[in-house]
């Protein structure tokens, strides 16, 4: 009998199913993934993981969009933006992109999970293979003159603390797989790049 890992609550086990994510998927050679899409607010990280879903359901291949914003209504509601919360908000969230990724779905994650370190967990905890890293890199004048939401005018009146870009870090990934500017780089092009880097193993 397996023991519990080291750090995790004692006396629970895991159980294995009789059906692996590649059976449940359809046969030998389907894999899943999970596409992490990091940047700063305003930088286009949910209008293109939602139009990458839309093209990748109707080329036949499931997939789910898991959006920062979206699941602060739910799952992360009690989660502010300290370090802590967002560590913990990216945690959780890569946990369901597994689970996710293990039932058949291509996950497209939209989060701006600020540091290395919290990507570096959620990258251990979906799996480095199936973990592609893609940066949103739009500037942040270009995000900040965006301003969908009004909220880096509220940041810069002082209203929301540590908000990212402006009163809190973000850490661009070093070697990411995609990089994508949606200030220069028009939203269909930017669809079709990360596309066909899917279209390679996953479709
Ligand atoms: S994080 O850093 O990954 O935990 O953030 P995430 O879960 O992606 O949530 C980002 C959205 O929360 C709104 N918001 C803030 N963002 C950054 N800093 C602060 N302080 C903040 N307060 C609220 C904002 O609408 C983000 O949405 P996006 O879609 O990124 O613009």
């Amino acid at each position: 009998t397996p023991e519990a890992a080291p750090g995790q609550t004692p006396h629970i086990y895991w159980h294995a199913g009789q059906v692996t994510a590649q059976a449940r998927m359809g046969g030998v050679g389907r894999r899943a993934a999970t596409v992490w899409l990091t940047g700063l607010s305003g930088a286009g990280k949910s209008t293109l993981a939602c139009a990458l879903e839309k093209m990748l359901v109707e080329a036949g291949r499931p997939a789910y969009v898991l959006d920062g914003d979206n699941l602060r209504h739910g799952l992360n509601r009690d989660l502010g933006f300290t370090p802590e919360d967002r560590q913990e908000n990216i945690r959780r969230s890569a946990e369901v992109a597994r689970l996710m990724n293990d039932a058949g779905l291509i996950v497209i994650a939209a989060f701006i999970s600020p540091l290395r370190r919290d990507r570096e967990q959620a990258r251990a905890i979906i799996g480095a293979d199936d973990f592609i890293e893609t940066h949103i890199s739009t500037p942040c004048g270009v995000c900040e003159e965006r301003d969908p939401k009004g909220l880096y005018r509220k940041a810069r009146a002082g209203l929301i603390p540590e908000f990212t870009g402006i009163s809190a870090p973000y850490e661009a990934p070093e070697q990411p797989a995609l990089t994508i500017d949606t200030g220069s780089m028009p939203l269909a092009q930017a669809c079709e790049l990360l596309f066909e880097h899917l279209a390679k193993r996953y479709i």
